[in-house]
């Protein structure tokens, strides 16, 4: 009989350090708001509503890369365990609510699970529910910015680290800040460490298009989001009634972006600042690039990863890659 486990609750890396954390995330929103175009970084999505609005984008019809993904793991996970090998220290980088790595459990068999999210309330609950579903499997939330640092505590393993990074995440980097990324994940995985990961690859514009623009207008509510975020953390004074979301697909740099457009003249205030924004200017909040199966080959093998295996279905919508780390 496995013992019971108690959940830990999820380490928030710099909680001690709430009111540095909380200066830079104030610094950073107002230098993007003062830049030309501005911006908001797509972190600042994810409060707890946005969290809870990206699950629901998983769910839409037009939004076609978690079903995918979801079909590569169930079709493949018997090869992805083979190339992942015994008793891996699964590490889940967005983990979110936990659910892509938890239908690997079954195949993978983890020797240690560390979720690692930015936001830190949403994984401490999804870790409560899956603790009890998976008494068996240690776990070790993490709450910290992975894009910030990946240094992880003494008491995640060394041994057979698989670092996972699903749902085409790597795609809000662009390709060379993907590389930097990949490159320090190689660092952390160590010699007998691991990357599984999943990318959204190039298609129909209109099928791209449809995925960030959804006919329910989830999406835009998830853009939209940032705002009230951003007023949290800032003490802006946003008003979503005043912003528009679009979501056009730039060809040049195979990315789909996202932004911010003001429906009319707008004045934003927040303590130390303003930015005024005339009608039809933009907030860019979001990249997400796609690749070919080819380019994100060819990025692994550049930033020193080796034994690539890919999985695709045959219409070529999404791609899951294990690559070692030496
Ligand atoms: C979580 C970054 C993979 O780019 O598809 C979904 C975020 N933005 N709809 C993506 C997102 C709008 C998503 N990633």
């Amino acid at each position: 009989m496995p013992t019971t486990r108690s959940v830990p609750a999820a380490i928030s890396l710099g909680a001690q350090n709430f009111a540095a954390a909380a200066q830079a995330a104030r610094a950073d929103l107002a230098a993007g708001l003062r830049q030309n175009p501005a911006r908001i970084a797509p972190k600042y999505f994810y409060d707890e509503l946005g969290s809870k609005l990206f699950e629901a984008i998983c769910l839409l019809d037009e939004y076609y890369l978690t079903r995918a993904e979801a079909a590569l793991f169930a079709a493949h996970g018997p090869a992805i365990a083979q190339a992942a090998g015994q008793g891996v220290t699964l590490i889940d980088l967005g983990a979110g609510n936990c659910a892509k790595a938890a239908s690997l459990f079954p195949v993978l068999r983890p020797e240690q699970y560390v979720p690692v999210d930015i936001s830190a309330e949403f994984l401490r609950n999804a870790v409560a529910k899956l603790q009890s579903a998976h008494p068996d499997v240690p776990m070790l939330p993490l709450g910290l910015d992975f894009a910030e640092t990946l240094k992880l505590p003494p008491a995640v393993r060394l041994k057979n680290r698989l670092f996972f990074y699903p749902g085409s995440s790597l795609g809000n980097f662009t390709p060379l800040q993907a590389a930097q990324f990949l490159t320090r994940i190689r660092a952390e995985a160590g010699p007998d460490g691991a990357i599984l990961i999943g990318i959204d690859l190039v298609k129909d514009e209109a099928i791209l298009q449809a995925a960030y623009d959804d006919a329910l207008g989830v999406t835009a509510a998830f853009n939209l989001n940032v705002l009230r975020h951003a007023n949290r953390l800032l003490g802006s004074d946003f008003s979503g009634a005043d912003w528009r979301h679009i979501a056009p697909f730039n060809a040049a740099q195979h990315r789909i972006e996202m932004h911010l457009e003001a429906r009319r003249d707008v004045v934003v205030t927040w303590p130390g600042g303003t930015r005024a924004f005339a009608a039809g200017e933009r907030i860019h909040t979001e990249n997400s690039y796609k690749y070919t199966r080819r380019a994100f080959t060819e990025l692994l093998e550049s930033c020193g990863f080796t034994a690539i295996t890919g999985w695709s279905d045959p219409v070529g919508t999404f791609l899951v890659c294990h690559a070692r780390a030496i």
